[in-house]
């Protein structure tokens, strides 16, 4: 079969399986991106949760001997919640990034991909594939701009004409030499409005992310963040969208293409008190399911916190000194302690003064004590 012929054909079928956009691309080393890489490394400007091997992430004939091509996949996923529940005063509500509503994509995009790949070896026997997302070596923006899938906007995401940035990107390097598509222009222009719209600067500038400074990455760390963050991340629990939701690019798009993409307000939007108690059982039941949940329970628990601190919520106070009390984890404590500093009032002084003797951990200890201080100069004003 000729390949002009096969591509055609998987471009048909990838509609018919769920697949948004699709594009085709060479499997050439991918020079600019090794020079920005190896930038992006000596600035330390990288997240750690990339591959870490250059090499790798540029040649894709080291992933697939033979490799002569790339199959690019996007599936556009829902901007609005339908039901969403409010956050009221009594009951505060932290919020999940777009891309962790619904079922954990990565499930999806390899259940695509596989799909894919049975369909294409029925018709090449000998062909051999290789798919990934997210988790895989590439970059998988830069595959699906090479391929035709959307230009590389200056907020980073990559930015398709038809669903704008709100799309899930995965891909296939393949043995087959199928011809490439056009890579789109970039249509950003003179836009800027989301190197103004982030709220920590971690877009230094346009299409370069310090991801040290970006809420995305910072809502994923595990460890006690830094104070100028903590006031940044408002009630954020995972990820961050404000580059996405400020771009003109996706006003008014809103795809509901995947009922596995559609979010539990409930989960997505949760109550934040009740996520200081929760157990490992009751975690992995309810946010197990989503992709926003693979780090675990804790940056999510010390988010809940700092996004309490944020509302100033007092109905949080008992959850807090408990949590300060009791939580095995000095992150954990440590925030609280923070957190009443932030809400509390002289009532919790004698608390905190305990917790403090009680404390073994250093940075828990720095914690209370600031925290402490906070409360006295409170009551002094
Ligand atoms: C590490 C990582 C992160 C890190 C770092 C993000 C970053 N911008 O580098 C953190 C944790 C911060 C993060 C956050 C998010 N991520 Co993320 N992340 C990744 C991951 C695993 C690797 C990205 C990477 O290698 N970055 C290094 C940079 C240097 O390369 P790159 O962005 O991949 O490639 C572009 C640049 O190199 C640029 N470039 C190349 N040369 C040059 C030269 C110049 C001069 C310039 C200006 C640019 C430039 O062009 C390339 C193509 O666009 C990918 C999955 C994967 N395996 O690729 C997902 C991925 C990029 N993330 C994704 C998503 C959805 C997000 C979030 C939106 C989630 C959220 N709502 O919180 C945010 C967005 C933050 C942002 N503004 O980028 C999607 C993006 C989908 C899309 N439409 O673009 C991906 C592709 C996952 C997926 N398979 O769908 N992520
Ligand atoms: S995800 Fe948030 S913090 Fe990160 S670059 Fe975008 S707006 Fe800035
Ligand atoms: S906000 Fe403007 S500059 Fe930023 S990605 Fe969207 S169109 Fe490009």
């Amino acid at each position: 079969m000729d390949v002009i012929t096969l591509k055609q054909e998987i471009i048909e079928y990838s509609k018919t399986i769920g697949i948004d956009k699709i594009g085709f691309g060479s499997a050439d080393v991918f020079e600019e991106l090794k020079e920005r890489l190896k930038v992006q490394q000596q600035l330390n400007f990288q997240s750690g949760f990339e591959e870490s091997d250059i090499e790798k992430r540029t040649n894709p004939e080291l992933l697939l001997p033979s490799a002569k091509s790339i199959i690019a996949i996007a599936l556009a996923y829902p901007s609005k919640m339908k039901d969403a529940p409010q956050s009221t005063k009594a009951e505060r509500r932290g919020i999940f990034c777009r891309a962790s509503w619904g079922e954990d994509y990565h499930h999806i995009l390899r259940d695509r991909l596989q799909k894919l790949e049975a369909f294409i070896l029925e018709k090449v026997p000998h062909a051999r594939l290789k798919s990934m997302v997210d988790t895989g070596e590439l970059s998988d923006r830069a595959v699906a701009e090479r391929s035709g899938i959307g230009w590389s906007g200056k907020n980073c995401a990559i930015i398709t004409p038809e669903f704008g940035s709100y799309v899930y990107l995965g891909e296939m390097i393949t043995t087959i030499p199928f011809p490439p598509d056009t890579p789109i222009e970039d249509q950003c222009g003179t836009c800027n409005k989301c190197v103004e719209a982030c709220p920590t600067g971690a877009l230094v500038q346009g299409g370069q992310l310090d991801s040290n400074k970006c809420v995305a990455f910072l809502t994923q760390t595990k460890g006690f963040l830094p104070e100028e963050y903590r006031v940044k991340i408002g009630n954020r629990i995972y990820g961050c969208d404000s580059c996405q939701t400020a771009c003109p690019k996706n006003k008014g798009l809103d795809f509901h293409l995947h009922p596995e993409m559609e979010p539990d307000p409930e989960v997505v939007k949760p109550l934040l008190k009740p996520l200081l108690q929760i157990s490992n059982r009751e975690f992995k039941e309810t946010f197990g399911p989503i992709s926003g949940s693979w780090r675990g329970k804790k940056p999510i628990q010390r988010n809940a916190i700092i996004a309490l601190a944020h509302f100033k919520d007092e109905s949080a106070i008992p959850d807090l000194l408990q949590v300060l009390k009791e939580d095995p984890r000095p992150v954990i404590r440590g925030t609280a302690a923070w957190a009443l500093g932030k809400i509390g009032r002289e009532e919790v002084l004698e608390d905190l003064q305990k917790a403090n003797e009680r404390e073994k951990d250093e940075e828990a200890q720095r914690e209370i004590t600031a925290s402490i201080q906070v409360l006295l100069e409170k009551g002094l004003a």
